[in-house]
Formats: structure tokens, sequence, C-alpha cells
């Protein structure tokens, strides 16, 4: 039996539907989502184990019209990761119309269709009928020349076994690249910050989700007890004001975030957790290159 390893990237709009997807693939939560846009900040690897195969997903942020230096470093991190895969899944969600947003990425993605096969991915096909899912799948061809075209579900699971099949098809042969049973290649500190993250995005709206970025400082083995780590981390906001929103009425707002950020940390930790949160204004950090570095950007 030949082997088969490389790389796909997932690409699309913000909200596509694309970190979904690549934890539906991975079978694990390696990636965090949200109903906001640009929940996605880095190129996030999840691996795909398979016995004629190993196929490694790059999650990216959703692309989009910047209007900070964070939404043009965002767009970076999307073309950078584009030009080095094997293959793009270029994600649709079934439930809206492809408008110009999709009209450019497949403009971009045209340039790149000679050397790389791009796959178009109709997503949350559980949202709509099949007579939607067929109109878009005819609209989506519309847009540029497909490798493949196929409708997936990450929610009901509907086609995703069909999904890696597609792809693994264009990986080139080769050996196993991650040792068996890793999921993804992001350090500790960096899923537990996106899992505050995550828990922090949970019922803000307008522009605090973009302003919202979590360091996590120090994570130790609490003083006495073999049975728990300690996790000291920093909740950025760009303003007074949205620390005010964060925070809540006594702090009841950031206790809540803090518990169930807890309750996932623990999960992937497999210890018992406890998680020291403190809000921080880092003003205007999206657009403040100095800033931007400091939080990895
Ligand atoms: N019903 C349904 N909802 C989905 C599906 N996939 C994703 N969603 C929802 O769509 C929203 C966006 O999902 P994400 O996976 O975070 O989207 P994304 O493309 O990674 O977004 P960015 O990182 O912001 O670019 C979330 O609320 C998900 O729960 C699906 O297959 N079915
Ligand atoms: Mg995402």
């Amino acid at each position: 039996m030949t082997h088969r390893s490389g790389f796909a990237c997932f690409v699309g709009r913000p909200n596509a539907g694309k970190s979904t997807l690549t934890n539906a693939l991975v079978g694990s939560k390696i990636a965090i989502t949200s109903s906001k846009p640009q929940t996605t900040r880095h190129a996030i690897r999840g691996i795909v184990h398979r016995d004629d195969a190993q196929l490694v997903i790059v999650d990216t942020p959703g692309l989009h019209r910047p209007r900070t230096l964070l939404g043009e470093r965002l767009n970076d991190i999307v073309h950078s990761t584009w030009s080095e895969v094997d293959v793009v899944g270029f994600c649709v969600p079934a439930n809206e119309k492809v408008g110009p947003g999709d009209k450019f990425i497949a403009n971009e993605l045209r340039k790149i269709a000679k050397r790389t096969p791009v796959v178009g991915i109709v997503t949350k096909t559980d949202l709509v009928g099949r007579q939607q899912i067929a109109d878009q799948l005819l609209a989506l061809q519309e847009v540029m020349d497909f490798a493949d075209l196929i409708p997936v579900s990450a929610v009901d699971g509907f086609q995703v076994g069909q999904l890696a099949d597609l792809l693994v098809e264009r990986l080139p042969e080769g050996p196993q690249l991650y040792p068996d049973g890793d999921l993804t290649d992001e350090p500790e500190q960096t899923l537990v910050a996106e899992l505050i993250r995550e828990a922090a995005l949970e019922g803000v709206r307008d522009e605090l989700p973009h302003s919202i970025a979590v360091t996590v400082e120090e994570m130790l083995p609490h003083e006495g007890r073999d049975d728990m780590v300690d996790v000291h981390a920093f909740l950025y906001v760009e303003r007074p004001s949205q620390k005010g929103i964060i925070l809540g009425h006594k702090g009841e707002r950031l206790r809540t975030v803090g518990s169930e950020a807890r309750r996932h940390i623990e999960a992937l930790l497999g210890s018992k957790v406890y998680l020291d949160l403190h809000v921080k204004v880092a003003k205007d950090w999206q657009r403040d290159p100095k800033q931007l570095r400091r939080l990895g950007f």
C-alpha cells in the first residue's frame, strides 16, 4: 500500500466554518470556533492519522478586507500558507450567498491553481435543504475551476470522511510526518490562551471580539499539589470602557469567563486548574506594531 503525506489548508471568508471543519476532520478540538468573524488568528495545524496517509490540515484566519494592522497580518498568514501546501480547500457556507468576498478569494486562488489544486467546499449543509445545496454548488462553480467540489457538514458529519479522501488523493507519496497520536503541534500554552479567548468571545459583540487578546504568562504545578496546575493569564482589551464590559458588574462576567475557560483547560490538560486571569488595557493594540509583536503577531 502506498502511504501519502502532506498539507492541506482551509481558506475562506471569516465565519465560513473552517475551524469547525478542521476539528471535525482531526476528531478533536484543536482550534477555537465562534460565531464572531476573525476568530482564528494564526495558522493552526491539525493532524489526521490514517493507515494510508497522514494529512496535515492548516486552518487559517478568514480572508477579509483589513481595517487594522492586525487584519493585514492575518491576511498575510493566509497568503503565505496557501503557497506552501499540497492542496487548498476553499470553504463557502451553504447558507450565505456567494458574494464579492468569495470572488475576491477565487481571483487570488486562481493565481496558484496552476501549481496547487483547489477543492471547493460548501460547508454547513445541515442548515439548508437539498435544493439550496445544489444551487450553492452551481454558484460556487461559477467563480472558478475547482479540482473537486464537495458539500459537507462539520456539525452532523455529512461527507467529512469523503472530504478527507479527496484531500488525501492530492498528497504526494511520503512517510509519516508526525508521531502517532499527535493531533496538533500547537504549544500547550497557546491552546490554553485560545480556550480563554474563546470563553471571552461568548456573549460580546460589535468591535469587542476583535479587541480581545489573551496571553498565558506562566503555567506551573500548584505548590504542594501534584494534581493541579496554576495558569497565569492576561486578557487584553483596547480601551478602559471595554475592560468594564469584560469585568461585568462586580467582576461577575469575568468570573463566568474564567470558570468556563477553566472547564475546557482542565479537559485539555487532564488535571485540575487554578486560573489566575487579569484584564489589562493595551491601547489600540490592533493598530500598533510594537504591541502586536508583543502579542505574537
Ligand atoms: N450548523 C452548522 N454550523 C457550523 C458548521 N460549521 C461551523 N458552524 C458555525 O459557524 C460559526 C463559525 O465557525 P468557525 O469554524 O469558527 O468559522 P471560521 O471559518 O473558522 O471563522 P474565522 O476563524 O473567523 O475565519 C460557528 O458558530 C460554528 O458553530 C456546520 O457544519 N453546521
Ligand atoms: Mg477559524
